[in-house]
């Protein structure tokens, strides 16, 4: 399972904070200590303040203290286009987050991720909105899928983000979320991503819901997981996850997490 550290995000309001007011010591805090809990990379989002100045701001100060990949995180191509100027090394090492399949966002999102030949995240959205259905998100997988071919792009660097909707607003959402998840595995060689938290929307202790979901996520096929590795409880749900669904030699990582004493039940 890919862990994509979601803290950095301006959306937080404490972490709004933290970014307005430049507190580098904070911030390299909260970077340190997802990539210490294991982050394969770190969200990083500026949408709420001074957007791109911010982004900037971000990438530099986070890599001081860490090698941890970056995902830049912005619905804004200027925004993802800063965040990638300022990525040191090896740029194709950063994940856009994201694109779509609304006309906009590949004009100028796409060109940015081809220069660089960085993986990304698409999210199945056009501009039509979000498809009420599993086959239409599939179809949008499909156009994104030979859309990015067509352009000699490595499909196995496409995360495919079905766009999770809260269960209080339908009871099936999150079982249309696996049937995409598992029906995209099966058709495209592509990996699959999602932001989880948004299922639980409006429902008490969505630290349940949200740790469950990963699980079951997990087994369908789900590659990566926007999620706060701080969270001790998911993080023991993803190893013990891994270990079920077979991806755990000799469960080889779930003793050297027991020994460290990081299993929490
Ligand atoms: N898909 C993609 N990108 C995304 C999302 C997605 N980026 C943004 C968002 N959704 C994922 N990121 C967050 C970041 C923070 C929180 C939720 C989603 C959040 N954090 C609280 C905190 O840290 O205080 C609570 C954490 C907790 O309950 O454990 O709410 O869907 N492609």
């Amino acid at each position: 399972m890919i862990i994509i550290g979601e803290k950095l995000n301006s959306a937080i309001p404490s972490v709004r904070q933290l970014i307005n007011d430049k507190e580098t010591m904070a911030i390299q805090e909260l970077a340190r200590r997802q990539a210490e809990a294991g982050a394969d990379y770190l969200d990083l989002n500026t949408a709420q303040g001074e957007e791109l100045d911010n982004m900037e701001w971000l990438v530099n100060t986070v890599q001081e203290v860490t090698d941890v990949p970056l995902c830049i995180d912005s619905t804004e191509a200027a925004a993802v286009k800063r965040g990638l100027e300022a990525v040191k090394g090896d740029k194709s090492r950063a994940l856009v987050n994201s694109i779509s399949m609304e006309k906009k966002r590949i004009e100028e999102m796409l060109p940015l991720v081809l220069e660089h030949g960085c993986p990304v995240i698409g999210l199945t959205v056009d501009d039509n909105g979000i498809p009420k259905t599993a086959e239409e998100r599939i179809r949008l997988t499909e156009q994104m899928v030979e859309l990015l071919a067509r352009k000699n792009y490595d499909l196995s660097k496409l995360y495919i983000d079905p766009l999770v909707l809260p269960l209080a607003v339908h009871h099936t959402n999150a079982k249309m979320f696996f049937e995409c998840i598992s029906e995209i595995k099966r058709r495209f060689n592509v990996k699959t991503v999602s932001g989880l938290s948004n299922i639980s929307f409006n429902m008490p202790k969505r630290k349940v819901i949200n740790r469950y979901f990963l699980a079951i996520g997990m087994a369908f096929g789900m590659d990566a997981a926007i999620l706060d590795p701080l969270d001790g409880k998911m993080m023991t749900a993803v190893t013990a996850t891994e270990v079920l669904i077979g991806n755990d030699r000799f469960a080889k990582n779930y003793l050297k997490a027991f020994r460290a004493d990081q299993l929490k039940d």
